[in-house]
């Protein structure tokens, strides 16, 4: 591959400046980043993704609940291979199969159990997406992307499905963070998979990371990202973008800052290029 053949990065265009925002290109996104491959990024109204991918040739990979698909995004094109690959997870393995000089995003060894992991952080992330509720819309189609997600949840506005304040907004968040809290057990260097490391409302009961563990992090196997790592890291990036600033903020500060060490350690793979 040349500099004059980057991969071409098929990514959801939000409101101007244009940035990513949705969690599945941020995982495409961090992996390029990751792998330090030269990229351009074509940037493609929400409405749009159906004709740029039907124009690609990429056959839809999601479905709606009555079973027919829909198209997403990312998609990328390898000029050098000529390869077009429309899900994250493919995009992955693709660029380790390519690019193998690389850093790896995934262990041979490990496919099987990152592809769980992506299934069940989406699956955590996705049950609490509504508080994501300022998603940078390009206003001039804001009001066609509401009307797209309010008929796929069967919903009569994209308003009616986001608790945007209240006592029921703090409901979700309380079970949101309790919810992180499980997930924040997954990353070894925290202190392993009590309770007690981040309920710790008896200090008597707070469970020490060992020594040596504690110098670790902020990544998933310590020092270093993995693909792993891009897809939570796509998941907090995505509320980095979508949450109201003081619920971010709280988020960033849940069991003791993981939040926050993983967003900022993955500062320097998150540039827009
Ligand atoms: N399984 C797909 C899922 C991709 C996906 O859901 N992308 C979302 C953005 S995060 C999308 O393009 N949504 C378009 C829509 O909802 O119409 C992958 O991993 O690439």
């Amino acid at each position: 591959m040349t500099s004059e053949t980057p991969i071409v990065f098929y990514d959801i265009a939000s409101a101007k400046p244009l940035r990513t925002f949705a969690p599945n290109p941020w995982k495409t996104r961090l992996a390029l980043n990751l792998k330090g491959i030269p990229y351009r990024t074509e940037w493609i109204d929400m409405p749009d993704i159906h004709d740029v991918r039907e124009k690609l040739g990429v056959p839809a990979n999601r479905t709606h609940a009555d079973g027919t698909p829909y198209h997403t995004l990312p998609v990328i094109h390898d000029p050098s291979t000529n390869a077009i690959v429309g899900d994250t997870f493919e995009i992955a393995l693709y660029l380790d199969k390519q690019y193998p000089d690389r850093p790896t995003l995934i262990q041979p060894s490990a496919i099987g159990l990152t592809a769980a992991f992506n299934a069940q952080i989406d699956g955590i992330f996705t049950k609490y997406v509504t508080l994501a509720n300022q998603m940078p819309f390009d206003p001039a189609i804001a009001e066609k992307i509401g009307a797209i997600f309010a008929k796929r949840a069967g919903a009569a506005s994209l308003k009616d499905m986001q608790i945007t304040s209240g006592a029921q907004r703090e409901e979700q968040m309380v079970a949101f963070e309790a919810a992180l809290g499980e997930l924040s057990k997954a990353y070894w260097h925290t202190g392993g998979t009590t309770d007690y490391f981040w309920k710790a409302t008896d200090p008597k009961q707070a469970q020490r990371p060992p020594e040596n563990r504690k110098q670790a992090g902020p990544f998933l196997d310590g020092d270093h990202p993995t693909y792993a790592d891009c897809i939570v890291g796509a998941w907090l990036k995505m509320l980095e973008a979508s949450m109201p600033s003081e619920d971010w903020a709280r988020v960033r500060l849940w069991q003791g800052g993981l939040w926050a060490r993983i967003v900022d350690g993955l500062g320097n793979l998150s540039e827009i290029k």
